[in-house]
């Protein structure tokens, strides 16, 4: 099992070492995949489609039928947000600053090496392009000597270019475009020196695979160094005839920094709190769920179709972490 929001690491990851169990001879129905939530980008889901991985809720984890737990790309069953009882049988993974490999794809790529498989050619695709999304294409701080061998050395001469074309160019949507034409609007755009402050308003719980794609897209603006998305997520339960039975909401920051020397998820745990844990140096993002009686003024408001109590709720929420944020920059 990996991590919850499964990136290209992950997925890639999960692939390789299932690629080697089904060379030692054990069966494709005995090996599966677990993670939660959504693919964090359209590109991880494409990535699964094309080299034949299919992934599956973690509350669907048997312990009786499922005798061995390997956590790949997570650091323990808490980042992976595992709803079992236990412990996994191993670990693989590179989220520590004692591991000296930039993605778990590089440790993959070493160990189905030494192990002495072939890499075909689909899955050394998968792998560079695991490589690359943990590393910002190795130029991150976080790349070591053993990602660049892995890359050069082993993968690169088994890249399939039009399949790593099919996975990164995967393009987007028109919901893609709607979330960053909010996030560049004057309403919501707002740039002080090096900063970027803006959101994206109330995204679907489908969409929010777009939220890293847009910070990343501001933060290439020149002589930008740091970038705050912040998103309403809004996830909604149906039953099997359709009646949404449950609204879940969430602030969602989604924060980037180029240059490190602001470490964005210390950045993001000092605006947002202690709920928003995930990330690095360079980027972090979180969850802080609303209150209910939050959740219910805006189904009222969506009931109602009140656009400007809609409006305004969000604009206070993100003017609100704006002035947080510029505080925290004055000290
Ligand atoms: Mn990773």
């Amino acid at each position: 099992m990996t991590h919850k929001k499964r990136d290209p690491d992950a997925i890639a990851s999960c692939a390789a070492l299932k690629r080697w169990f089904r060379n030692q001879g054990i069966k494709n129905e005995n090996i599966e995949i677990f993670a939660d939530g959504d693919p964090i980008s359209r590109e991880t889901k494409v990535m699964a489609d094309k080299i034949g991985i299919e992934v599956y809720p973690l509350k669907e984890i048997d312990r009786r039928k499922h005798k061995v737990i390997i956590l790949l790309d997570a650091a323990s069953t808490k980042q992976a947000n595992v709803r079992f009882k236990g412990e996994a049988n191993l670990i693989i993974d590179h989220h520590s600053d004692e591991v000296p490999y930039g993605s778990t794809a590089t440790i993959m790529t070493l160990l189905l090496t030494v192990l002495g498989y072939e890499i075909e050619e689909d899955l050394a695709t998968a792998l560079t392009i695991g490589i690359d999304t943990d590393t910002d294409n190795r130029t991150s701080k976080k790349v070591t000597k053993f990602d660049t061998l892995a890359y050069r050395k082993i993968l690169s001469s088994l890249v399939d270019d039009r399949l790593w074309k099919e996975i990164v160019d995967c393009g987007y949507t028109a919901s893609f475009r709607g979330m960053l034409s909010k996030a560049i609007s004057k309403k919501y755009f707002f740039k002080k020196e090096s900063t970027i402050i803006t959101g994206a308003g109330y995204v679907k719980e489908a969409q929010r695979i777009y939220l890293p794609k847009i910070a990343n897209f501001l933060l290439d603006e020149e002589g930008v160094e740091k970038v705050i998305v912040i998103a309403i997520v809004e996830h909604e339960t149906a039953d099997k005839e359709g009646n949404v039975i449950s609204y879940e909401k969430f602030i969602i920051p989604t924060t980037r920094s180029s240059t490190g020397t602001e470490n964005a998820a210390d950045l993001n745990r000092r605006i947002f709190g202690k709920t928003v844990t995930g990330g690095d140096t360079f980027k972090s993002s979180g969850e802080l769920p609303l209150k209910n009686g939050d959740i219910k003024f805006i189904e009222r408001a969506k009931k109602h179709k009140n656009k400007e109590a809609l409006e305004g709720y969000f604009l206070d929420i993100l003017n609100r972490y704006k002035e947080k944020i510029l505080e925290e920059e004055t000290k």
